[in-house]
């Protein structure tokens, strides 16, 4: 059966020859398959006579067990390499330094935020925290804003395309106030909270960002005066500050939600910014119709409210003389904070 031989040596040479699976079950179909070579060899064995058919099924068949165990090991072989090469292309040095993380830093204004609230934590203020998506009640009506007071224009206030249960359009906040309503209609007195957060109105130029932040602070319970105001105020202005060298006078002043109303100026005795008066708050006596929208008696309570400015007070503690170095994201302002 030289045949037989002459196939075993050139399938040999294809299953060798053969460099990934398809190419060796193409070589693999041509030898051994129903139309293959030697297939066709064993077909032609029926016009032998007996015994000549015995030797030469038997060599064929001693053929196909080798040619199936080659195609075995090109098999193995095969995918050893396939394996080999991916663990050499997504080989990993496990000994080379992580890349780590950039360190991050803390905003000068979320600082600023922290620190109000620690101090104010510190004498027994809660902090409360709230929607800046916000209810023309909760943000205008509760503080005795009158119907048509100019705040309301759409020209000072961002308005969103919701309702309220009452069908009025909801808003932006515009000052933190609305979350002291929310806050004093779910505590009973001494109502003692901070609101620091977001604010929004409609306004931007070189002092104005149409996004702001602010703390108010309020102060409700029996006999609650200015006197208390002007003590908790002068105690936050010096700790915030760091320096006792600090005066703190109030001016009469107008909000719709206070009577009296005042602004609170505040003045360094010492220091780089030595002098000058400066404006710092907006404060009064929390006004009887706004008590009785917190759901209590203004007969019996009185107290106390302010609003000032996080980012007037990051920039007096600071230095920084420029507002919208705050929202432009430059890092080499950011990175003097870290
Ligand atoms: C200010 C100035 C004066 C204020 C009033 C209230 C509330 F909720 F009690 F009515 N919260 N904050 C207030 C008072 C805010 O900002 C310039």
């Amino acid at each position: 059966m030289q045949d037989v031989e002459k196939i075993v040596a050139r399938a040999l040479g294809e299953f060798a020859a053969a460099q990934d699976p398809a190419a060796l079950e193409n070589a693999k179909a041509r030898f051994l398959g129903k139309s293959g070579e030697l297939t066709a060899l064993l077909k032609s064995l029926a016009v032998l006579a007996p015994d000549a058919r015995r030797s030469a099924g038997a060599a064929i068949n001693s053929a196909k067990a080798r040619l199936e165990q080659a195609l075995e090991d090109r098999r193995a072989a095969l995918a050893d390499a396939r394996m080999e090469a991916r663990l050499a292309e997504e080989a990993l040095d496990v000994t080379l330094p992580g890349r780590g993380r950039g360190r991050g830093g803390i905003h000068p204004i979320a600082r600023t935020w922290a620190r109000v609230e620690q101090i104010f934590r510190s004498i027994g203020f809660d902090v409360a925290d709230g929607p800046e998506i916000e209810t023309d009640w909760h943000n205008f009506t509760a503080l005795n804003n009158p119907e048509n007071h100019p705040a309301r224009s759409m020209q000072d206030t961002f308005y969103v395309d919701l309702k309220d249960a009452k069908g009025l359009p909801l808003l932006l906040r515009t000052h933190t106030s609305p979350m002291q309503v929310r806050y004093a209609r779910t505590h009973r007195p001494p109502i003692k909270v901070i609101a620091p957060g977001r604010t929004y109105r409609v306004d931007s130029d070189a002092t104005h960002s149409p996004m702001f932040h602010q703390v108010e602070g309020l102060w409700i319970d029996e006999g609650v005066s200015f006197a208390d105001l002007k003590g908790v105020f002068a105690d936050f202005m010096r700790r915030f500050f760091e320096s006792d060298d600090i005066e703190v006078r109030f001016r009469p002043s107008y909000f719709p939600f206070t009577e009296p109303s005042a602004e609170i100026d505040m003045k360094f005795d010492s220091g780089p910014l030595k002098g000058n008066w400066l404006e710092i708050s907006g404060s009064g006596q929390v006004h009887p119709a706004v008590v009785r929208n917190f759901g209590l008696d203004p007969e019996r309570y009185m107290g106390f409210a302010f609003g000032a400015g996080l980012e007037r007070l990051t920039m007096l503690r600071y230095g920084i003389d420029d507002l919208r170095l705050f929202f432009d994201g430059d890092l080499r302002f950011l990175r003097q904070f870290a």
